[in-house]
């Protein structure tokens, strides 16, 4: 790009330019939204509307406002820039592509497995990140530990912190206001894309933040309100705030979502949405950039990345004789259809009880909690929209529980299970409330979003909370019914965990769901729906067949253990006993215990870190006296000990190595363990 050739900084030499005209940084700003544009098309997934909204400020900040050196990105003086509002990385990622990081053609990666442009920023993954990010509401805090640094160590540069409106209905964002006003930390300049929507509508709706030049100056910052769309006011507010001495500083930019494509502006639908082909260049036409992007060869770059991700992913997998995966043959076809989906259904059913609250953490579409109120004005006041405030949303379920209502919250599983650990631990589970937490979007199947929304780890905290029960259904039609048997019938504590991608519909109407007991799964004959090839009773009134083994499953995990199981038959001839464990506490310990002894062989697979299934049915397994002297051969799929990374979700099944493939290249290796064990027996014995 000529546009950093010519003006970029040098660390060596001090020579830090900030020449770029206001004109040269509005067409900057322009390019970028183009560029923006296609990696998103690209993608298919991410986040436009708040990308564009803050354009300007990036080419300002990037070109013109912050010392770095692109040539030397760990520059010890260099201005720190954080992006707090880690789903804008895009916008990031066309900062540093402009400054000269990297090439501003390379995003077009962008969420792709195996590309350093995550969904969310890493700063491990490429040169100018600094931190990583994705958890709204962190970023000010970590401002404001480098600018404790800083002072520390006698240096002199500025920290500056990138934050949505939204997201200043995050507590800790308060805390670390407080902190930079206290200590005061005039290195830090704050910015807040004031673009006054966030995903369920506009923020006065969801939870007002305004005034926040009120709020800010009260907390001894030094406020700036400007056009953060307008070049001259994001330039002269940035000068302005370098000037300033003595206390922290705040400019409140106030934009427009999805600025500069008209069909974007102002739209909240267009948050987490990307442009189609025809939109992309609709929206390219309009910044007057269609002849200046050369996107079909930035979207076959993109392509061709992808298919060398694909061949790699391919190369790593078991093989058998035949191709087992979903859908790709003539019989045994899966309808699939999002577990989310069932938790919508129910609570659009079980909603007609009068108790029952459900409180909004700006994630309500998608995760369906909004079926609760959909088309059903006179729930309005049961509704409760909490903004982005997962730690004290959880803390008012417990007030409201505590009033006798039946209050149900639910976000990204990592959001509502682990940002908020301490509320639910004691305000919650101490006082043994009725409340119901969603874990949304769980697991690997948030996909291109990344590892900071991916909930890995979720069920090891949901389980070890004394009176916490916790339920991981395993496809839509279980997860309608285990969460209206949570809401209206469990009482205390409850954790229901599912995904977002669409997975295989294994049960139905009349399939078993029965709290804490096991249903045990059989494959009867390959069919031509995937569903009708088993065969599924209570663990309780199942009658030993002598499989050969048993794999324990919970959730998404339980087709893949079909699956296995039917690849297990095929290749080996072997018979499969698969335990769908839907209730994760409390287990179902006899129907391990049964097929630890009735098979030998037990396998447990989970689309979580390693543990939280393997490790409790290992307990049970070393601490059952029934098992005592017995032979059993354990083994586990999930999750080794690694955070995931932005994929496809199917992909990421396949990276992380959950795959039905996966358990049964185990299974096969630990049942020719079996054998020889036997055999060597018998060569003793004789
Ligand atoms: C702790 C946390 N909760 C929820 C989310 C999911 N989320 C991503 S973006 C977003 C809305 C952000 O709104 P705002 O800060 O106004 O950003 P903008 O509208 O500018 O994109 C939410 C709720 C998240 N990333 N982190």
């Amino acid at each position: 790009m000529a546009i950093r050739d010519s003006k970029a900084g040098d660390s060596k030499t001090g020579s830090i330019t900030r020449n770029f005209s206001i004109e040269e940084l509005q067409d900057a700003a322009n390019l970028m939204r183009g560029y923006n544009l296609v990696a998103l098309c690209a993608a298919g997934s991410g986040h436009a509307g708040g990308t564009l909204s803050i354009m300007d400020i990036t080419a300002a900040l990037y070109l013109r406002a912050a010392d770095h050196d692109p040539k030397n990105p760990a520059w010890a003086d260099r201005d720190r820039i954080i992006w707090s509002a880690g789903h804008k990385a895009p916008a990031l990622y066309m900062g540093l592509g402009i400054a000269g990081f990297c090439d501003i053609q390379d995003p077009v990666t962008l969420r792709k497995l195996g590309s350093p442009f995550q969904g969310h920023p890493h700063w491990l993954k490429l040169p100018g990140i600094e931190v990583s990010s994705g958890s709204l509401g962190q970023g000010l805090s970590i401002a404001v530990g480098m600018a404790l640094a800083a002072r520390i160590d006698g240096k002199q540069h500025k920290i500056f912190c990138l934050m949505g409106d939204g997201e200043q209905q995050e507590g800790q964002v308060w805390e670390a206001a407080m902190e930079a006003g206290h200590f005061p930390l005039d290195n830090i300049v704050a910015v807040v894309d004031c673009n006054r929507l966030q995903i369920d509508g506009w923020v006065k709706d969801v939870m007002q933040v305004e005034p926040l030049d009120a709020k800010y100056s009260s907390f001894g910052w030094e406020v700036l309100r400007i056009d953060g769309n307008d070049m001259h006011q994001v330039v002269d507010a940035f000068e302005k705030a370098r000037a300033v001495k003595g206390k922290p500083v705040v400019i409140l930019a106030d934009t427009i979502k999805g600025k500069g494509v008209s069909f974007m502006e102002n739209q909240a639908g267009w948050h987490g949405k990307t442009p189609n082909r025809e939109e992309l260049d609709a929206a390219l036409e309009e910044l007057g950039l269609a002849a200046r992007i050369p996107v079909a060869q930035l979207l076959e770059n993109a392509q061709n990345f992808q298919t060398e991700a694909s061949r790699k992913l391919e190369a790593k997998m078991p093989r058998f004789s035949r191709d087992y995966w979903w859908n790709s043959g003539e019989t045994m076809k899966a309808k699939m259809e999002p577990t989310r989906k069932g938790f919508g259904q129910s609570l659009g059913q079980c909603g007609d009880d009068e108790r029952v609250v459900c409180l909004g953490l700006d994630i309500s579409g998608s995760i369906t909690i909004s079926e609760f109120y959909a088309g059903k004005p006179e729930r309005a006041k049961r509704w409760i929209s909490m903004g982005i405030a997962e730690q004290s949303a959880t803390a008012a379920a417990a007030g409201m529980a505590r009033e006798g209502k039946l209050p149900v919250l639910g976000s990204y599983a990592t959001f509502s299970a682990a940002r908020n650990l301490d509320q639910i631990r004691v305000s919650i589970c101490y006082a043994n409330l009725n409340v119901l937490i969603a874990g949304a979007h769980a697991g690997v199947s948030v996909g291109a979003d990344g590892a900071t929304h991916q909930a890995l780890e979720d069920l090891f905290a949901m389980q070890g909370l004394p009176n916490m029960s916790v339920v991981v259904p395993c496809d839509a039609v279980e997860t309608r019914k285990a969460t209206s048997y949570l809401v209206l019938e469990h009482q205390g504590p409850k954790y229901i965990r599912f995904a977002r991608e669409a997975t295989p519909i294994v049960t139905d109407g009349s399939t078993p769901f029965v709290f804490g007991q096991a249903n045990v799964i059989r494959l009867r004959t390959e069919a031509a729906q995937f569903a009708d090839a088993f065969e599924t009773r209570l663990a309780a009134d199942y009658e030993n067949e002598s499989e050969d083994l048993s794999i324990v499953a919970i959730g998404p995990m339980v087709p893949e253990a079909m699956r296995a199981a039917w690849i297990l038959k095929q290749e080996f001839g072997y018979e499969t006993r698969v335990l769908n464990m839907h209730t994760l506490k409390p287990i179902d310990t006899e129907a391990v215990i049964r097929a630890a002894r009735e098979t030998g062989v037990v396998v447990t697979a989970e689309e979580h870190q390693i543990g939280a299934l393997a490790w409790r049915v290992s307990s049970i397994l070393t601490e059952s006296p029934e098992l005592y002297g017995l032979p059993v051969i354990t083994g586990a799929i999930g999750v080794k000990d690694r955070f995931g990374e932005s994929g496809a979700p199917w992909e990421l099944v396949k990276e992380l190595e959950v795959s039905a493939e996966h358990i049964a290249q185990k299974a096969a290796a630990l049942i020719a363990l079996k054998k020889k064990c036997i055999a060597e027996e018998h060569l003793t014995v004789a």
